[in-house]
């Protein structure tokens, strides 16, 4: 932060989670972070904020068991501004179906449901957990007073926020605003639910405003100002891409989730650099030159966020050489990064139980996460070690061992914070028989042999090594452990500009319920227009495209939104 503070707020440190993303969004605002260790430093707080991610059941019994619950209350009683977030929000209601022998605070007397799957509005699956942006709307219950509508909290009809939750508190019209609530609604598939509530001193928002672009450090910027009601807004959004109604209903509420990838190594040099080959391959066709080098992570990472990427993804792509635990680089990049781009951020590469050469000690996969999620990962991306532990999964007749950096990382961390990245390549067939125990499909397209039956095999070590694993049980296993989504590259596409491959897409989208990133092979806007009418696919990553130059982040969106198709609008980024 630079400059003298506007103010100070104070911080409940009590769960597992990126914390540092809030920290670095109230800076930017302009204000001061004060750490709240006892639930004496609650009764000195002007004004806290309660973050919360993962389990109701674990965030309230934490604060139970520190002794908070009766300072949160007495806080909010003396009328002081509180703000809860994600978990923190619920938190306000009376229980959840998550841990039902948890009590809430208790404030609203509302028990919240889980997703139902098959609730979506076009009668097709919705994935479980709910990522991406959505809605915030009071459209619904605010007077219209001399034609104008006041923001509530700085929220904006034209304006889309992050979520990711699997539970949520259930909205009937005039229900909460009896009791003096003021609502800002979300909808997914055909449930709709509480996505913001305040009365009086206290606010909460279930989507993380500090994960939301401009729009969601407008929410913080007001909340720190003690700005309820304020003036509408003048849109700073693409107005081209407001007014889109999806002719698909959008995913289910949801965004069309446009994703930035930086495959991040060591060039010769030694210097930590963005690469892109193809099918893997990243060094210059004249090897003399060494490792492409498009760019510096931290910059490039800064210039999609301005674009509009909805998410940036960082792989470490020679992680399975070099020891990440050593590799404070990486660290180092994640922490920039995390101070200037506010979408969520996602980190892969080396996540895995590993011997530190210094000290011959190991080191657990969840402490290797610890550390990406402390330097302000949202989420960790494991690759390798997920076939690996799949493959554990398999031989022990479907079951987990609660040991794997899957398992362990989402019991600590939340299944929404574990992605599996999966590099399946095609084997042809020539008839199901060749395929054993594989699932296969029939594909677009032929191999030279004129075969057009395959399956997909697991791969490791960014590729080197081919598994007797195939892509569908590979995600029905790390589903089961608790992976929350899976980043699904292809390495035939990989970089080819062919746009990606839609049965291989489909056929994961049929094994899982959580969501999918389509990933490889996109060149053109046009693509990421083919795979979102074409699959029921979750997001889109796309990589080299956006490091040639070729294309922005935006012209992506601005193509979507002409179709006919929902995207979050770019906006200015001054909250
Ligand atoms: O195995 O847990 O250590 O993780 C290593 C991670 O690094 C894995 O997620 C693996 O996918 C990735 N990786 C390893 N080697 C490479 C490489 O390229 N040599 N990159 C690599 C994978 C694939 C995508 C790429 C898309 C889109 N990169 O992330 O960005 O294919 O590209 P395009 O749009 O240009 O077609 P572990």
């Amino acid at each position: 932060m630079t400059g003298k503070p506007k103010g100070k707020v104070h911080l409940l440190d009590y769960v597992a989670g990126n914390i540092r993303s809030l920290v670095n969004a109230i800076e930017k605002c302009g204000w001061e972070v004060e750490w709240v260790r006892s639930p004496e430093d609650v009764k000195k707080a002007d004004r806290i904020i309660l973050p919360g991610v993962g389990h109701f059941g674990h965030c309230l019994t934490s604060l139970s068991n520190a002794g908070y619950l009766p300072v949160i209350r007495e806080h909010i009683e003396a009328g002081k501004p509180f703000f809860g977030i994600c978990v923190g929000q619920q938190a306000l209601f009376s229980s959840s179906v998550e841990a039902p022998n948890v009590a809430g605070l208790g404030l609203i007397p509302t028990s919240l449901k889980r997703f139902d799957p098959a609730a979506a509005e076009d009668g097709t699956k919705k994935s479980v957990p709910c990522i991406g942006w959505n809605s915030a709307s009071t459209l619904h219950h605010q007077a219209q007073e001399n034609g104008t509508r006041q923001s509530f909290y700085g929220l904006s009809e034209s304006s889309k926020y992050y979520y990711v939750h699997s539970y949520f508190a259930p909205y009937t019209p005039g229900e909460l605003e009896r009791d003096g609530w003021t609502v800002a609604t979300a909808r997914y598939g055909s449930e709709t639910y509480v996505g913001a509530i305040g009365r009086g001193n206290v606010f909460a928002t279930q989507f993380h405003p500090e994960k939301s672009g401009a729009a969601g450090l407008r929410v913080i910027k007001a909340f720190l100002e003690g700005r309820q009601l304020s003036e509408p807004l003048q849109s700073s959004v693409n107005s081209k891409l407001a007014d889109v109604t999806d002719a698909r209903g959008g995913m289910n509420g949801l965004t069309r989730r446009i994703i930035a990838c930086l495959d991040v190594r060591t060039n010769d040099a030694g210097d930590l650099v963005v690469t892109k080959g193809d099918q893997y391959d990243v060094r210059e066709k004249d090897d003399t030159r060494g490792v492409r080098n498009l760019g510096k992570p931290v910059e490039l990472a800064k210039r999609y966020y301005q674009q509009g990427a909805d998410e940036v993804t960082f792989l470490n792509i020679t992680s399975f050489r070099d020891v990440p635990i050593r590799d404070l680089p990486m660290l180092e990049i994640l922490r920039r990064t995390s101070e200037e781009v506010f979408v969520p951020l996602t980190i892969g590469g080396g996540i895995r139980d590993m011997v530190d050469p210094g000290t011959s000690q190991t080191v657990k996969a969840l402490d290797v996460a610890k550390m990406y999620f402390e330097s302000g990962a949202d989420k960790v991306s494991i690759g390798s070690d997920a076939v690996l532990a799949a493959e554990e999964f398999w031989k022990r007749g479907g079951k987990g061992d609660g040991t794997s950096g899957i398992e362990t990382i989402s019991a600590a961390y939340g299944r929404q914070a574990v992605v599996v990245s999966v590099d399946p390549k095609k084997v042809y067939i020539k008839n199901g028989e060749e395929a054993q125990t594989h699932h296969f499909v029939k594909s677009s397209e032929t191999d030279v042999e004129g075969r057009s039956l395959c399956w997909y095999a697991c791969t490791i070590k960014g590729g080197r090594e081919t598994r007797d694993l195939d892509v569908v049980q590979l995600v029905k296993a790390v589903e089961a452990m608790g992976a929350g989504e899976i980043l699904l590259n292809a390495i035939d596409r990989d970089g080819s500009n062919r746009g990606y491959d839609l049965d291989l897409i489909r056929m994961v989208k049929a094994a899982v319920g959580i969501p999918v990133i389509a990933s490889s092979g996109a060149g053109v806007p046009q693509h990421f227009e083919e795979v979102f009418r074409e699959t029921a696919v979750d997001a889109a990553l796309g990589a080299g495209m956006f490091h040639r130059g070729e294309y922005l982040v935006s012209q992506v969106k601005d193509h979507l939104g002409e179709q006919g198709l929902l995207v979050r609008p770019y906006e200015e980024l001054a909250p």
